[in-house]
Formats: C-alpha cells, sequence, structure tokens
C-alpha cells in the first residue's frame, strides 16, 4: 500500500472509533438535533416565529403543499428551496441571542413580498 493509502485508512479508523464511542457513551442521542417542522404557503409560514435556544443544534424541516418557494435567511446567509412534495433540511446551531429575520426568495404570487418570520434566539 502506498502511502497516502495508509494515511486514508488510518483517519478511517479514526472517525469510526469516535461515532462508536459517542453511541456507547448515550451522547450521541442527547446531541441529536430538535427537528422544527416549518411549512409555507401562500403567503406565509407556519410557524412565523421559531424559538430556538442559543447553541441549540436545531434541523428545520421545511415543507409546502403550495408552490415552489424559498426559505432565505440573509443575516446567516443560509437559504434553501421549499419544493412541493419534498422535505428541504437546514440546520442551524446559533450562538448568538436575538432575533433573525427569514424570508421568502423565490417568487410565489401577488403577496410574495410579505412573506417572512423570523427566529427567536434566547
Ligand atoms: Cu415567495
Amino acid at each position: 500500500m502506498n502511502r497516502a493509502g495508509k494515511r486514508r485508512r488510518a483517519v478511517l479508523g479514526a472517525s469510526t472509533s469516535v461515532i462508536a464511542l459517542g453511541l456507547a457513551g448515550g451522547y450521541a442521542v442527547a446531541q441529536s438535533p430538535r427537528v422544527i417542522k416549518v411549512r409555507a404557503r401562500k403567503f406565509e409560514y407556519n410557524p412565523k416565529v421559531i424559538e430556538i435556544k442559543k447553541g441549540e443544534s436545531v434541523i428545520l424541516e421545511l415543507t409546502t403543499d403550495d408552490v415552489f418557494m424559498g426559505f432565505n435567511v440573509p443575516d446567516l446567509h443560509v437559504r434553501a428551496d421549499i419544493v412541493p412534495g419534498k422535505i428541504s433540511q437546514l440546520h442551524l446551531n446559533l450562538q448568538q441571542e436575538g432575533r433573525i429575520d427569514f424570508l421568502c426568495d423565490i417568487f410565489c404570487g401577488d403577496k410574495h413580498e410579505e412573506m417572512q418570520g423570523y427566529l427567536m434566539v434566547s
């Protein structure tokens, strides 16, 4: 085996043991992100205000039965498409308290500009 091959094997071995320890110690379960379901429809998000604890790991599950929409958090530079019939996930772990606005960034109809909400981190 060449040098690069050996190094790769060593790295794989290390990460495997970390996962095994996490499961044995039980903290892999404790640290699994909280899933928050967010439904989008013309022209609102439900919930409109998403409450998150500072340092909490959350996954936003974004869905719609309506039309193609977006979920954009400009201050965090993250966004996702919301596609009818699919679940889009956005993983967040916010380290600062306060209000962070989000909005729809895909034109979805006449009140598209009003489609917004905010994350409340406390
Ligand atoms: Cu829109």
